[in-house]
């Protein structure tokens, strides 16, 4: 079959669409192929369909830099998305709710290009939308609601079941090692202009790794988590109701901490990641309210008390955990995050210490929010006989 191709802009022009598609069990010929999303990993491409009443997909170049090992990708990625879709398919939509892969000629669900590059398709989700950053209360609670139903749809899945993806990834004992590694190579001769933010972070470091210690101990489980928990890493539909979790490509053996900690990032701070201006990182507590109220509604029938106390944790920790990255990302000369001019890895740095100092600030009231959702949550659920007996 012969392909048609019109490629939109310069950097959907870096590559042989028409070879690449071709790959794919599609059912079209003719597409428009258009760059898309605000990711900092994958390059992503909108695949539209010249056809009348053809569909349209969502085409990514896989990150080869940061995933060393796409067969294991792949595998939990089609691991996952089967069991989500076999449970959801009892009382909603699989479709809409849960990202399709489309299988290649290979009979693989991802193929290379003549450059050796690696790619996957999904069906492209219509009538849906990912934000940066929240507007309002509604998000921000379905937010919760997305990532905590995530987590109870998997929580009967042994972690075993799937490979870590980017072995340690929100280790934070080994994103440490790496700062420090960085910080003595200083390969990008950055270091004399980072010395406070050093200073900041390494002060910090040895309060750090509670939860990490709590799982060694066996105090806190081990479940399948998504592990990037970013707002725009879910997909609302028109009237902001959660349709589908997206980016799955870190969804791996983790604790729960990390994906609550991980989302209040970017769900209370309404500046971007990368905000220049640090007076501009305020928080929203009524969004965090709205998250947490949320996330619990769905993750109260298995998480533990230990747990619980845990996301208090897990606030503090990917901030910080977050600067620690960028921070080495910057010194080692931006080879891990896209970046868009030489200082944005040090602008989102700051930005994230700035979160991190607001949040430790907040500590005992936001942890006092989570007390009080859980505990709401708690009496609502009991029964009549049950609230009688206290
Ligand atoms: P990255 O790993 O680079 O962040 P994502 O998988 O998050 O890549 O995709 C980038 C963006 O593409 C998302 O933020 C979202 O806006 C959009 N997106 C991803 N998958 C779909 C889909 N199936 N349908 C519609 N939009 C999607
Ligand atoms: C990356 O792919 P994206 O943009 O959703 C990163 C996350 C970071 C995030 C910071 C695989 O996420 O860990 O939290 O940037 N993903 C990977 O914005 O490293
Ligand atoms: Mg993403």
């Amino acid at each position: 079959m012969k392909y048609r191709i019109l490629v939109m802009d310069n950097r959907a022009a870096a590559y042989n669409f028409a070879d690449i598609i071709a790959q794919f069990n599609t059912g079209g010929s003719e597409f428009e192929v258009k760059t898309f999303g605000s990711g900092h990993i994958n390059d992503t491409f909108i695949i539209k369909s010249k056809a009348k009443n053809g569909a349209d997909f969502l085409l990514q170049k896989i990150n080869q830099f940061v995933f060393k090992d796409i067969d294991s990708l792949m595998n939990n990625m089609v691991y996952v998305t089967n069991h989500l879709k076999q449970k959801i398919a009892k009382t909603g939509n699989p479709e809409k709710e849960v990202l399709t892969l489309i299988k290649c000629n290979n009979g693989k669900y991802y193929c290379q290009d003549a450059q050796g590059d690696y790619w996957r398709m999904t069906n492209f989700l219509h009538n849906t939308k990912s934000y940066d950053l929240v507007t309002n209360i509604k998000q921000a609670q379905q937010g919760g609601v997305a990532f905590g139903r995530f987590q109870n749809l998997l929580c009967d899945l042994h972690p075993d079941l799937l490979e870590s993806t980017i072995p340690d990834f929100l280790n934070i004992e080994k994103r440490l090692n790496d700062f420090n590694s960085a910080i003595k190579n200083n390969s990008a001769q950055r270091l004399s202009s980072v010395t406070e933010e050093i200073e900041f972070l390494l002060s910090r470091a040895d309060s750090m790794n509670e939860i990490l210690q709590q799982g060694k101990a066996g105090i806190l489980p081990l479940r399948i988590t998504h592990n990037d928990t970013k707002f725009n890493n879910i997909l609302l539909d028109q009237a902001d109701e959660i349709q589908c979790v997206i980016d799955l490509d870190t969804v791996m053996p983790g604790y729960v901490a990390y994906d609550f900690g991980d989302a209040i990032r970017s769900i209370i701070n309404m500046a971007p990641e990368d905000e220049k201006n640090l007076d501009a990182i305020q928080l929203n507590i009524p969004l965090f309210e709205a998250f947490a109220k949320g996330y619990l509604s769905q993750t109260i029938s298995f998480l533990t008390e230990a747990e619980l106390k845990s996301l208090m944790m897990g606030v503090l920790l990917l901030p910080y955990m977050q600067a620690v990255r960028f921070l080495t990302d910057y010194l080692e000369g931006d080879v891990y995050y896209k970046t868009q001019f030489p200082e944005h890895n040090l602008q989102r740095t700051r930005a994230q210490i700035q979160l991190l100092k607001m949040l430790e600030m907040s500590k005992e009231k936001l942890s006092g929010i989570i007390q009080n959702e859980w505990l709401n949550l708690k009496n609502t659920s009991k029964t009549g006989a049950e609230m009688i007996a206290g």
